[in-house]
């Protein structure tokens, strides 16, 4: 798809972008969850903590188990081993127990799988489209769309992040819920911005939704999370999220280019 709408916002200048506590991206040495800007990204981490600390306590309890089986039945102090063998209860509860602690985790990541499946009502859409090697982007309620390449190292501006940062970014409002859709054009790709807990595939001849509400303003770094080839790496997510105010601003801006004389040399293009 040929570029219809350069979407360089007057809001992103790089002195943002400059400044580390506003952009949402991977950080150095960083181990854990990026700091989640969405309700949904909130409920991803709640949920991680909780299993990660089931995880740690399975953990030392077989930990512990084994140490005491070490220990306690070495040959030194066990010479003559026990015979026996089976023993129902025992074998119940190693059945039942892990059982439960799966029920236990299943039923928030269910509920939380359902939340994120589709907006209730949504103020807007966002329609994705990946191909191989770059996203596009269509407002369809505003009639706005755009291609967003990767910047490459050499044309980087000071403050934009390496293999993250795109030509054309998406301009999204705060406290809007937005609906996302996503298709690709060629083979899978995956749409994913961390700090806003999407991660959504996109496939060919199918409309994948799911949707997003950003609490905060900032930039919000994301990369495609599906092998689609040898530029999967490169073909990274800029979104920056602005006020109401400033969105419509930026709307508006997008109209004034998407002038009857920008379809025409569309439709020119396209006739070639
Ligand atoms: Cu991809």
């Amino acid at each position: 798809m040929s570029r219809i709408v350069p979407a360089t916002s007057v809001f992103s200048a790089a002195a943002t972008l400059a400044s580390p506590a506003l952009a949402d991206q991977p950080k150095a040495w960083g181990i854990w969850m990026q700091e989640a800007a969405s309700p949904t990204m909130h409920q991803i981490t709640t949920l991680n903590t909780t299993i990660t600390v089931i995880i740690l306590f399975v953990l030392a309890f077989v930990f512990v188990l084994l140490g005491y089986v070490v220990v306690r039945f070495h040959a030194s102090r066990n010479p003559t081993p026990a015979k026996w063998e089976h023993n129902t209860p025992l074998e119940v509860a190693w059945t039942l127990i892990p059982v439960l602690i799966l029920v236990v985790i299943a039923f928030p990541s269910f509920r939380l799988l359902y939340a994120m499946d589709r907006a209730k009502d949504a103020d807007m859409t966002l329609k994705v489209t990946g191909h191989q090697w770059y996203w596009s982007y269509d407002y369809p309620d505003q009639s706005v769309s755009f291609d967003a390449n990767m910047v490459q190292e050499g044309d980087l501006k000071p403050g934009e992040p390496r293999l993250l940062a795109t030509d054309n970014h998406i301009v999204l409002p705060v406290d809007t819920t937005i609906r996302i859709q996503t298709t690709a054009d060629d083979v899978i790709h995956s749409w994913s911005v961390p700090s806003l807990g999407v991660k959504i595939d996109a496939f060919p001849g199918r409309l994948n939704e799911t949707w997003v509400k950003i609490e905060r303003p900032g930039f919000y770094f994301g990369q495609c999370s599906q092998l689609c080839g040898i530029n999967h790496g490169f073909m990274p997510i800029e979104v920056e999220a602005v006020t109401k105010e400033q969105f419509t601003a930026w709307i508006k801006n997008q109209g004034k280019r998407t002038s009857s004389a920008d379809g025409r040399d569309r439709l020119a293009n396209a006739a070639q």
